[in-house]
């Protein structure tokens, strides 16, 4: 996630870039896969005004889609805004009117009054696709429908009235066997509560279990994960209060002292089946994957040892310690048949990698043999001097497969003057784990232009086997999802 850090310079590669764009036919280098029928689409924030307060969180930039439509051999690219009612509020007022992260105390006075978060969300971190429609999804509000095939926005969506909470999470998953998706909201009663509301819903969409709990205390509850029998929830570190807020700080700081948990619940459970297992001081953003071993829990996830983001501050008035900000590939273990309430905790590879992880959408819930992840390989050149000016310090230049088999990383590199974004696995063949092409959005220093790479997935070392030439620079994703041309109306 570096590329978010250029954007909180917005300078560069972070500079807002503030137009719309339809490009049929784009440019490419090698030869785009006959067999790929689908499209793969990205949300990230791109200031649309530039932030009240200098020092706010990049993660509150106003959210921006877009799309790469793949059909028979050839791309089509569209970028638009997510239209939510903030961004419609502040281009009526032609000025930002909303000040830091997730604290509406620090609006401008003319929208202090429209608390409600759906009213407020930038909706800027993860595409989401099921039951026929795309959207946009943020974990402070609702999630936005778009038209899957112009990312036009269509509006919030409620399940029908059915959800309840105040929020949706930008990471539901979905199981493989059942088409159901499982997702949650937290804050789900409104800012600062510690309230969390589970829900399941077909492959309709429509919602058939609800469960409310608590959490041991009020964090940002950013990734889940669900086995077959079980939903995970990991979260730590981050804290928040109605106090926090009236004092007109940036949503989240960070409070070493607080320990780690993971929230285990059946999936056909009730709120009184919720366990929370404990472990030390851990950042738990994102997840790779999760299954049933028995009585037992596995979680795979690239979780960081302390605090990741730089402009949530230390409670304790601590600076920010880059040293701790190191996320490596784990291996968590929970023992259900035991009354501990801890989990156990194991690296698998010595090396840092970036904590934007996939797994084959076909293996979600089920015991998966590869992980993949961008990272950044310091053996790999870097041309400092081609990169130019703005270019970071390090490349995130590669994208890992780790084989959970062999304990081996397979690596695609990009060169010497491209960074990665995160990856995106797309499914090919008859439903062989493994079997696809990773697919993610590069920014090319040398250039000052983003470039789609489509790699073999089976064939890292040999590099990409087409790129997509974008002529102009995107603005940073967060995340992306590939959609077949099975799972969404596309034209
Ligand atoms: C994350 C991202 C967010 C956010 C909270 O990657 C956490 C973690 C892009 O927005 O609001
Ligand atoms: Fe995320």
């Amino acid at each position: 996630m570096a590329d978010l850090f250029d954007q909180a310079t917005r300078r560069g590669f972070g500079a807002p870039t503030r137009f719309e764009a339809d490009i049929d036919d784009c440019e490419v280098l090698g030869k785009i896969p006959t067999d790929l029928n689908g499209a793969f689409y990205r949300v990230g924030g791109d200031w649309y005004y530039p932030p009240l307060f200098p020092d706010d969180a990049p993660l509150n930039a106003d959210g921006y889609a877009s799309s790469f439509r793949f059909k028979g051999g050839k791309v089509d690219f569209h970028g638009r805004w997510v239209r939510t009612h903030r961004l419609e509020a502040q281009k009526a007022a032609r000025r930002q009117l909303y000040g830091y992260y997730r604290n509406p105390n620090t609006d401008d006075p003319s929208v202090r009054d429209l608390l409600h978060p759906n009213l407020r969300t930038v909706s800027n971190t993860a595409p989401f696709a099921h039951a026929g429609r795309l959207f946009s999804l943020k974990e402070d509000g609702l999630p936005y429908q778009l038209d899957p095939n112009t990312l036009a926005t269509k509006g919030t969506w409620d399940f029908h009235g059915k959800w309840k909470s105040e929020t949706f999470t930008a990471h539901p998953k979905i199981d493989p066997l059942t088409g159901d998706m499982i997702a949650i909201g937290y804050e789900a009663k409104g800012l600062a509560t510690d309230d969390v509301y589970l829900y399941t819903a077909d492959k309709q969409g429509n919602v058939r279990h609800e469960v409310r709990f608590k959490q041991p205390y009020v964090s940002l509850i950013h990734d889940m994960a669900i086995t077959h029998r079980h939903v995970l929830l990991p979260f730590g570190g981050y804290v928040t209060s109605a106090q926090r807020l009236k004092e007109g700080k940036v949503h989240w700081g960070w409070d070493s002292s607080k320990p780690s948990y993971i929230g285990v619940i059946p999936r056909d459970g009730e709120a009184k089946d919720v366990r929370w297992f404990k472990g030390p001081e851990r950042c738990m953003m994102h997840v790779f994957n999760a299954h049933d071993e028995g009585d037992k829990v596995i979680l795979y996830a690239p979780f960081y040892d302390s605090n990741f983001f730089p402009f949530f501050p230390n409670v304790d008035g601590a600076p920010f310690n880059p040293s701790k900000a190191r996320a490596f590939i784990r291996k968590i273990t929970i023992d259900l048949s035991s009354s501990k309430d801890t989990y156990e905790e194991e690296i698998l590879w010595p090396m840092q990698v970036g904590d934007l992880g996939k797994v084959d959408p076909r293996v979600v819930s089920l015991q998966s043999r590869y992980l993949y992840t961008s990272f950044s390989d310091e053996k790999r050149p870097y041309d400092r001097a081609a990169s130019g000016p703005n270019a970071p310090a390090r490349m995130t230049n590669s994208y890992g497969r780790f084989d959970l088999k062999t304990g081996k990383l397979d690596s695609y590199y990009a060169g010497p003057t491209h960074t990665l974004q995160e990856l995106s696995f797309v499914p090919r063949g008859r439903g062989e784990e493994g079997e696809g092409y990773l697919v993610g959005v590069a920014s090319n220093y040398a250039e000052m232009r983003s470039e789609l790479i489509i790699a073999d997935a089976q064939r890292l070392g040999e590099g990409d086997v087409a790129r997509v030439i974008l002529p102009f620079r995107l603005s940073s994703q967060v995340h992306g999802v590939w959609a077949g041309a099975d799972e969404l109306p596309l034209r």
